[in-house]
C-alpha cells in the first residue's frame, strides 16, 4: 500500500497562510511529521487561493525539499504550476492529475513520461464525475489506452475513482468501490489504483472512523494507494490489520510494531 501524506495542501488553513506569507515553518514541520509517520509520498497542492501558482508550487516543492528525501506527488489543476514543480524534484514525483479528456490527456502524458512520474487519471471528463460503476471504469480505460498511445508504462498509472463525502453522496461509495475492482480487469499489466481518502468523510461526525472503514473496503478490492492523514494512527493501524488479513504481510503478534518499524 503506497501510502500519499495529504496534509501540505492549502485546503488546511495553517498551510493556506503559509503559501501567502512564504512562511516555511507549517510546511517544514507537517513535511517532517508526515516523513516519520510513515508516508511513501507528500502530496503538494498551493490551495485555490495562491495568486501565482507556479511561484507557490516552487515555493512549497524546494521548502519541503530542504527537510525530506522522500518523493512528492504534485497535486494541482495547474499543468505550468505542475511542470514547474517536477523541474526542482531531486526524485521522480507523480503528477496529480489528469482527467479523461483529450486536450488534458496530451498535455500531461508526455509530461509524465519526460519527468519519469507516476501519474494519476481521474475518472472524470468535462462532463464531470459519472456516478456509475461502468461509466467510471469506461473513463478509467480511456487514460489506460492513453498510456498505451504515448509509450507510458501503464503500472506508473494510478486511476482514481473519485470518492465523494458520503454525506451527500452516498450512492457514489459502493461505484468507486466496484470501478477499483474492475481497473484490473482493463490491461494485462493492470493500472494500479488510487483514492484521496478524507474527500469520504468531509462533513460527518466522525471523520477518522468513516476513514478507516471505508480504507479497509477499498483495501479488499485491491486498493493500491491512497492519499491519506498519514498522522491518524487508528488509520495506520487498520491499514496495517488489514493487509495482515488479506495475507499481504506475514502475522506474527507483535505486527503492529513491525509495520510501525518500516517507517
Ligand atoms: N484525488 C486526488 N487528489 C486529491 C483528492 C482526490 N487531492 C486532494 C484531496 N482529494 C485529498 N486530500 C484531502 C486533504 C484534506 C481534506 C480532504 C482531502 C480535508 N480537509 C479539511 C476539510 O475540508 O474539512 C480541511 C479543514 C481544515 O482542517 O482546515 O478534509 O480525491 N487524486
Amino acid at each position: 500500500m503506497l501510502l500519499v501524506g495529504e496534509r501540505i495542501n492549502g485546503m488546511f488553513k495553517d498551510i493556506g497562510r503559509a503559501v501567502a506569507k512564504k512562511d516555511p515553518e507549517p510546511v517544514r514541520t507537517w513535511a517532517i511529521k508526515q516523513t516519520e509517520a510513515g508516508a511513501h509520498y507528500l502530496d503538494v497542492n498551493t490551495g485555490p487561493r495562491a495568486e501565482d501558482q507556479v511561484d507557490a508550487m516552487k515555493w512549497l516543492v524546494k521548502t519541503i525539499q530542504e527537510v525530506t528525501d522522500i518523493p512528492l506527488c504534485l497535486d494541482s489543476t495547474n499543468y505550468d504550476a505542475i511542470e514547474a514543480g517536477l523541474r526542482l524534484l531531486k526524485k521522480p514525483g507523480m503528477i496529480n492529475s489528469v482527467h479523461a479528456d483529450r486536450e488534458k490527456i496530451e498535455r500531461v502524458f508526455p509530461m509524465a513520461k519526460e519527468y519519469n512520474a507516476k501519474l494519476i487519471g481521474l475518472t472524470m471528463d468535462k462532463k464531470g464525475i459519472p456516478k456509475d460503476a461502468d461509466s467510471r471504469t469506461a473513463l478509467a480505460m480511456e487514460l489506460v489506452a492513453a498510456a498505451d498511445e504515448f509509450g507510458f508504462p501503464i503500472e506508473d498509472l494510478y486511476i482514481d475513482p473519485l470518492i465523494l463525502p458520503v454525506n451527500v453522496a452516498q450512492d457514489h461509495a459502493v461505484e468507486v468501490l466496484k470501478t477499483i475492482q474492475n481497473a484490473k480487469t482493463l490491461s494485462n499489466p493492470a493500472p494500479k489504483t488510487i483514492v484521496g481518502l478524507s474527500n469520504v468523510s468531509q462533513k460527518t461526525v466522525d471523520r477518522s472512523l468513516v476513514n478507516r472503514t471505508f480504507m479497509v473496503m477499498a483495501m479488499a478490492c485491491g486498493l493500491d494507494a491512497a492519499i491519506v492523514d498519514v498522522n491518524d494512527e487508528s488509520l495506520m493501524d487498520a491499514v496495517a490489520t488489514a493487509r495482515i488479513i488479506l495475507n499481504e504481510e506475514v502475522y506474527a503478534d507483535s505486527y503492529l510494531k513491525v509495520f510501525k518499524s518500516k517507517k
